[in-house]
């Protein structure tokens, strides 16, 4: 017997629906409608009676639930288009020798960076891997994270990359909050492969298919940069991806530029993501593939980059910008996806409603995902009760987490 599905009504909220062209969707006594998962409707309080009724009517169902928010502010759940939650270890030291002078590229060309976590996540038992990941995960969960992307990269064999994509998957079957996840073996040369990166990425493209056939795989990335993979070799990824119907996205112009992203347009890339190398022919390849613009603040601050991503341009040529922690231990070791919103406001001059735009419906468009982001009828009840007043609020408090009450699919999270 399927227990039916809930019908309540929240009531008595200021709400930033992101929908509509106006500021924020911004309605000031607002409320919503919402049946089992999903939101009925959105809008004004003073049309609720008229909105119940007729869905009572429709339905011949009664209300099951009110929750009076005493004006308390909504937006639509977080979504954290990019993070790399599952690994082991930390990197600490590291960061030491980089203030010491010690450059990203330096510590990883000597084996350290990325190629030391990997280390530490091959060692790592599932249990560990697991259990690190779902802490980290509730944390962003009980921040308003509803949706997170989770990448593997840091397990680099056929093995070891389905150990970590096994425990993202976990992780929201575990959890109320939907997981993404992204297969990025192609994130940089494991060991066993030195001076043979074309062999690997072979061995990545073999044991793609296996994979995807074990249901761990919703899209593919890969870093094509200097220090990581060339076009040639991250096309070679893509085809395999493309054989497999999977969508890809590119971790592309960190460091230098490639020219990733017209290739990850090519093939029709969900998202480009970091950008800060980006140039003028790539932001138009990318908007004429309809590939959502990923901006990191968080790698560029901790990695003390100061070349930014040209965020004008993107502006100007009307491309979708999301925001993402890129938890991971090496260049973004945070947990904060407000941080995040306060970053791209003051690093990337982001206006503070862009920049909750880019941590939800723009991060929802950057995983593929149409169905949520924004306070709407159809979209799914992924939403947030903030102890705040205004939504500008959520970008400028520093290092503060506001009171979050998480409503995922139309079910409240209990801590
Ligand atoms: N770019 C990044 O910033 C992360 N991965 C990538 O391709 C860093 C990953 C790490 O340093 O562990
Ligand atoms: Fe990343």
């Amino acid at each position: 017997m399927t227990t039916p599905a809930t019908l309540s009504v929240w009531r008595n909220a200021r709400l930033a629906t992101l929908a509509g062209g106006s500021p924020w969707g911004w309605v000031a006594h607002g409320a919503m409608l919402v049946d089992g998962d999903t939101i009925v409707w959105a809008g004004p309080e003073a049309q609720l009676a008229e909105q119940l009724s007729l869905t009572i009517r429709a339905t011949g169902r009664a209300i099951d639930a009110e929750h009076d928010l005493g004006g308390a502010l909504v937006t639509p759940g977080l979504v954290d288009c990019h993070t790399h939650l599952v690994y082991g270890g930390q990197r600490a030291r590291e960061f030491e020798l980089r203030l010491h002078g010690a450059s990203y590229e330096d510590i990883a060309r000597a084996g350290g960076g990325i190629r030391s976590t990997v280390a530490a996540t091959r060692t790592a038992s599932d249990a560990a891997l697991f259990d690190s990941a779902l802490a980290r995960a509730r944390t962003l969960l009980a921040q308003g994270v509803t949706t997170v992307e989770i990448k593997s990269g840091y397990g680099l064999s056929a093995e070891h990359e389905a150990r970590c994509l096994r425990a993202a998957r976990r992780i929201g079957q575990v959890l109320p909050l939907a997981v993404k996840t992204t297969c990025l073996s192609a994130h940089a040369l494991p060991p066993e492969f030195d001076g043979r990166a074309d062999d690997y990425i072979d061995a990545v493209c073999a044991w793609l298919p296996a994979l995807h056939a074990e249901g761990l795989v919703d899209a593919v990335d890969a870093f094509c940069d200097h220090i990581a993979f060339s076009p040639a070799q991250t096309r070679r990824v893509f085809q395999a991806a493309r054989r497999l119907g999977l969508p890809v996205k590119l971790h592309a112009e960190q460091l230098s530029d490639q020219g990733g992203a017209a290739l990850a347009a090519e093939f029709g890339a969900l998202s480009c993501d970091h950008l800060e190398h980006l140039g003028a022919s790539g932001v138009g390849a990318m908007r004429a593939s309809g590939t959502v613009a990923v901006l990191l603040p968080g790698a560029y601050y901790f990695l003390r980059e100061t070349k930014l991503p040209p965020i004008a341009l993107l502006r100007e040529q009307g491309l979708p910008m999301a925001i993402a922690t890129d938890h991971n231990p090496g260049s973004s070791p945070t947990l904060s996806p407000l941080l995040m919103l306060n970053m791209a406001c003051t690093l990337f001059r982001l206006t503070p409603e862009e920049a909750l735009r880019g941590m939800t419906v723009n991060g929802a468009l950057a995983l593929g995902l149409v169905d949520r982001g924004r306070l709407a009828a159809g979209q799914r009840a992924d939403f947030v009760v903030w102890g705040l007043e205004h939504p500008n609020e959520l970008a400028y408090w520093v290092g503060q987490q506001p009171s979050a009450r998480v409503v995922c699919a139309g079910r409240e999270v209990t801590a």
